[in-house]
């Protein structure tokens, strides 16, 4: 493939850019070679500078659940945008996502917006710690919760994919407050909470985890959380920032039956724009200024722009549930066609589905937690990687990502996306 412009604008952003990108997963650091630059997308591909097409399999990393350039997102957006960009002081949009958001998540009784899910996260664990008056926070290693202090201690994601997951930067006085404990393992964090009996203020979660690659809650878990989290005052804070909107019209939360006190989100409820908000009971929601004491606060918080796309995404999904199945066969698809090219080639790599979210990890390893995603062949992950790039199969650049599907993936893209797999096993 001729990337030659992505190379050139690839050049000129390391000049300007740390690392030449503004995120540091996009990098291709584990996984070799130069990023593509992307220049427009439509439905299930993505078209870089040179004009090559790509099957998408990241979707901006989830918002794009209905595929690229959806007409009624871009109208929203159209019309949103000619009324002002910004107001900077309330505006219609802002009531009338809260209002959606609260109705199709019902644990969420009232909801802050912000602009990312990482101020989204790290509002919800400052607010848990005004509201319980505790300082220590606990978290799973190899869940990621965005770029917050707190947080890149054992983090998964790019932190995990750099080798970084604990950052320099984080002062020893932030890290002493983040306990931590396997994701899955319920005995631990019994332990970890009794060795700092009414210190832990609350226990942050991916209910499914997302950033080791897909990971599920084995049976129990996220039941056991919750009644550990009664037993000794620790609100629960579910991070749906991934699987909000993506697993069910009421998140992971809705699919496993388990209500957390509060609930970060972001991705889908931005469709695109940037967008994360945190929302939960209205007692603890109450807490926060101006109507509490906990301040969080920004400039372009509830954007007109952003609020208007988010709106227009989120009552398509909350208007078509049937999209979820249509979600969920589609995955299926890809899992079984690879599970039969694994059985031709007597092969037996981990694959974890939920929904339309999915990982192939190449370990023979059942993976349930950090641990057990680290013994994955991350140099074969990166070989095949780069083979899909050349063959027009944009996947994540990380084996510790998960692949999100979108509703414009067909069935062409599938058999495409099976058979690029086929074929590397063929030539390797
Ligand atoms: P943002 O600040 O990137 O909007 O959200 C942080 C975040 C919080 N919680 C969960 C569960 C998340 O998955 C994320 C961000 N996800 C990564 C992808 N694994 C963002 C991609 C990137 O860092 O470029």
């Amino acid at each position: 493939m001729n990337i030659a412009t992505s190379k050139e604008l690839f050049e000129r952003a390391k000049d300007y850019i740390p690392g030449g990108v503004n995120s540091p997963v996009r990098a291709f650091k584990a996984v070799g070679g130069d990023p593509i630059f992307f220049a427009k997308a439509e439905g299930a591909y993505m078209y870089d500078e040179d004009g090559n097409a790509y099957i998408d399999l990241i979707n901006s990393w989830g918002p794009m659940i209905l595929g690229h350039a959806n007409r009624g997102i871009e109208e929203a957006i159209f019309k949103a945008v000619i009324g002002s960009p910004s107001f900077g002081a309330p505006s219609r949009m802002e009531v009338e996502l809260a209002e959606l958001i609260t109705e199709m998540v019902p644990s969420i009784e009232k909801v802050r917006m912000v602009n990312s899910g990482t101020e989204a996260t790290m509002s919800a664990i400052r607010l848990a710690r005004g509201f319980t008056k505790r300082d220590k926070v606990l978290k799973f290693e190899g869940c990621y919760h965005g770029h917050g202090d707190s947080f890149l201690i054992a983090a998964g994601s790019g932190a995990m994919t750099m080798g970084t997951p604990n950052s320099p930067g984080v002062t020893e006085g932030t890290a002493k407050d983040t306990l931590l404990a396997p994701f899955n393992d319920l005995e631990k964090v019994r332990e970890v909470v009794a060795s700092n009996k009414d210190q832990v203020a609350a226990i942050i979660v991916e209910p499914v985890a997302g950033n080791m690659g897909c990971v599920l809650p084995e049976p129990g878990f996220l039941e056991g959380l919750r009644s550990i989290c009664d037993g000794e005052g620790i609100l629960l804070i579910f991070d749906e920032v991934m699987t909000g909107f993506r697993l069910s019209s009421g998140g992971a939360q809705e699919v496993f039956g388990v209500r957390p006190d509060l609930t970060t989100l972001g991705k889908i409820i931005g469709a695109g724009m940037p967008v994360g908000a945190y929302g939960g009971r209205k007692d603890i929601m109450d807490f926060v200024s101006p109507q509490g004491p906990v301040y969080q606060a920004g400039t372009l918080s509830g954007n007109p722009v952003a609020m208007a796309a988010g709106y227009a995404q989120l009552s398509y999904l909350n208007d078509h549930p049937e999209v979820y199945e249509k979600l969920e066969k589609t995955t299926l698809k890809i899992m079984d066609g690879y599970k039969k090219v694994l059985k031709k080639h007597k092969l037996n790599y981990t694959m974890n589905q939920i929904g339309s979210m999915i990982s192939l990890f190449f370990t023979d390893q059942k993976v349930i937690d950090f641990e057990t995603a680290k013994t994955c062949d991350t140099d074969l992950f990166g070989k095949y990687f780069r083979y899909n790039l050349d063959n027009g199969v944009y996947l994540p650049p990380s084996q510790f990502e998960t692949w999100f599907i979108s509703t414009c993936i067909g069935g062409d893209e599938v058999n495409k996306i099976i058979s690029t797999f086929e074929d590397f096993l063929n030539q390797s």
